[in-house]
């Protein structure tokens, strides 16, 4: 269904310096230090011809009242994530991918909400994340809308989240699919359990391995004709991503990450990804933003890695 130009795949890129869904976590900056990093012309290598639609402004925390401290930021969150949403939508309606970058987690509220708009609500998602992101208004513990925006977008929560950008459903709870939980709360092991959602732990991932989380990606794309990913870099082990706003010292090895990225990317219809909490000044040798532009690559089913950039340096003329 993507048009493509010359054999490249067009994608829209558009930077969230959002910070306000969580606390100082340094991830504002994050969108820019991966330009820096030449994102850009790295993923036109794997094939994909990005065009940078820059940053969607965000309002200082300084100037900003911060509200019903159980959903701190309520508002500037909400009004950031609809005009996301208002982008995502047209870029996936010209046929273009989506890559988002943020950021803290709440802008994946605008991102699904503006993919699921565009698809007439039939998407899923697979979403990478060491929390569970599914607290709601009354279960938090902090009042950051990081940790409450995908309970919001199955309809769950606060009604102000919940129907941002419309009222329906953005994300039907049944295509949901959380990779890589391993410090959830309490109401989030509530919420999975009682709605039946899918979620596959780094637990289960001890103990049972790849192949049924392969099969459970198998099951979405038979089910969700569109996939968003959203991937928070803390799903991640520290080791392979230190620039994580909240660096994970039990999350996901580089093996098992790029793994699910290839089979996600060759499997589902990826129609777009958000890459999110890039903390740069956490980072280390830079490399988990370079580690962030091959999954992004990878995700969208292309190949970008250490390899492919090998090949292209020693291809014979
Ligand atoms: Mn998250």
């Amino acid at each position: 269904m993507f048009v493509t130009i010359g054999g490249m795949t067009p994608a829209t890129l558009i930077g969230v310096p959002l910070d306000l869904g969580a606390e100082n976590l340094g991830v504002d900056v994050g969108p820019d230090a991966f330009r820096y990093q030449d994102l850009i012309k790295k993923l036109a290598s794997a094939g994909l011809e990005v065009e940078d639609a820059g940053n969607i402004e965000v309002g200082k925390r300084a100037d900003l009242s911060v509200g019903d401290l159980r959903l701190r930021y309520l508002d500037e969150i909400v009004r950031v994530n609809e005009a996301l949403a208002t982008q995502v939508e047209t870029a996936i309606k010209a046929g273009r991918k989506v890559i988002v970058l943020g950021g803290d987690h709440s802008l994946n509220l605008g991102t699904v909400a503006g993919a699921s708009t565009a698809v007439d609500g039939k998407i899923g998602q697979v979403y990478l994340d060491a929390h569970g992101d599914m607290n709601t208004d009354e279960s938090t513990l902090t009042g950051n809308i990081h940790g409450m925006h995908l309970a919001s977008l199955m309809g769950f929560g606060a009604p102000a989240l919940a129907q941002a950008y419309g009222n329906q459903v953005k994300l039907p709870k049944e295509n949901l699919l959380h990779i890589g939980g391993c410090d959830l709360d309490q109401a989030e092991i509530d919420l999975i359990a009682r709605e039946n959602l899918e979620a596959f732990t780094m637990l289960d991932l001890m103990k049972y391995g790849m192949a049924p989380l392969l099969e459970k990606i198998d099951a979405l794309a038979a089910k969700a004709p569109n996939v968003w990913v959203s991937l928070d870099l803390d799903a991640i082990d520290k080791v392979y991503a230190p620039g994580a706003g909240m660096p994970n010292p039990k999350g996901l090895t580089y093996r098992e990450v790029v793994a699910i990225a290839e089979y996600v990317g060759q499997k589902c219809n990826v129609i777009g990804l958000d890459v999110v909490e890039y903390n740069p000044l956490q980072d280390i040798d830079r490399k988990t933003a370079e580690l962030g532009t091959e999954l992004i690559a990878t995700f969208l089913g292309k190949q970008y890695s250490w390899y492919s950039g090998y090949l292209e340096q020693n291809k014979l003329d």
